[in-house]
């Protein structure tokens, strides 16, 4: 039986159609059943296990797939998280992709007084990301309260539960139809490509080999 490489990427979201994309770009022909966790390559001996981004950094790090690819956000969170929680949180770093740009950022409501970081003494910050949060504001000296929401960040000062929020922002527009402010900008991510920390086999390890080299021709025709 073949050595079939394992590849995780985002089912449905911001991610899935530029990993499809680039993976098609490098030859590596896919037919996606939705309904299904798993689709075969028809080119090559390579299955892509199609999840959710925020379980991507862990099946790496368990070694449950080779390769992932997953936003910086949600990979250094995770990275965080486990090394909290002493679990395994190696991987090796391949390639960073150009796509799903995006920065988490700091933003108060349009009204607040807020002039430095300092100014959130005392007070609470919704997100998503507590680690990356925590980490910047212990970094900064700076003693806020982290309440963690697991969606719709943006309406937490209008709900009362907090009085900033960091989020993660493109274009700032969901940010301005909220009334809030974008301050300091504490992460910048784009879309990676991971692999597990220990070593494959070497017909798996070839077929990377084989793939980095069309990836980066790949992202330099896009230039
Ligand atoms: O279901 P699953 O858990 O897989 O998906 P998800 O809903 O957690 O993630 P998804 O698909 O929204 O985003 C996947 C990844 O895309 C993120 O982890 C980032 O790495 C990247 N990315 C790039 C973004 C954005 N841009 C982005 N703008 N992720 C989220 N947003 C959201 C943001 O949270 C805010 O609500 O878009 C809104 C802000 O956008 P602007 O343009 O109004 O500023
Ligand atoms: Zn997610």
């Amino acid at each position: 039986m073949t050595d079939r490489l394992t590849i995780a990427i985002q089912k449905s979201g911001r991610l899935s159609k530029e990993s499809m994309a680039l993976l098609n770009a490098c030859g590596v022909k896919f037919s996606v059943n939705e309904a299904r966790l798993i689709a075969h390559s028809t080119s090559h001996p390579i299955d892509l296990l199609r999840v959710r981004d925020d379980d991507i950094p862990g099946l790496v790090m368990d070694g449950v797939v080779d390769l992932g690819l997953v936003g910086e956000n949600v990979l250094e969170e995770a990275r965080l998280e486990r090394i909290a929680t002493d679990s395994v949180a190696a991987y090796q770093p391949l390639r960073g992709l150009e796509f799903g740009q995006c920065r988490l950022s700091l933003a108060v409501p349009r009204e607040s007084q807020y002039q430095s970081l300092q100014d959130l003494d005392g007070l609470r910050v919704a997100t998503t990301y507590p680690q990356l949060l925590k980490r910047y504001l212990k970094d900064n000296g700076v003693n806020a309260r982290t309440v963690m929401l697991t969606g719709s960040v943006e309406v937490a000062p209008r709900a009362g539960l907090a009085e900033a929020i960091c989020d993660l922002v493109s274009t700032g527009a969901t940010l301005e139809a909220n009334g809030l402010v974008e301050k300091d900008v504490i992460f910048r991510s784009q879309a990676q490509l991971i692999q597990r920390a220990d070593s494959l086999s070497e017909e798996k390890q070839a077929m990377i080999d084989q793939l980095l080299p069309r990836i980066d021709g790949v992202q330099m025709a896009r230039e």
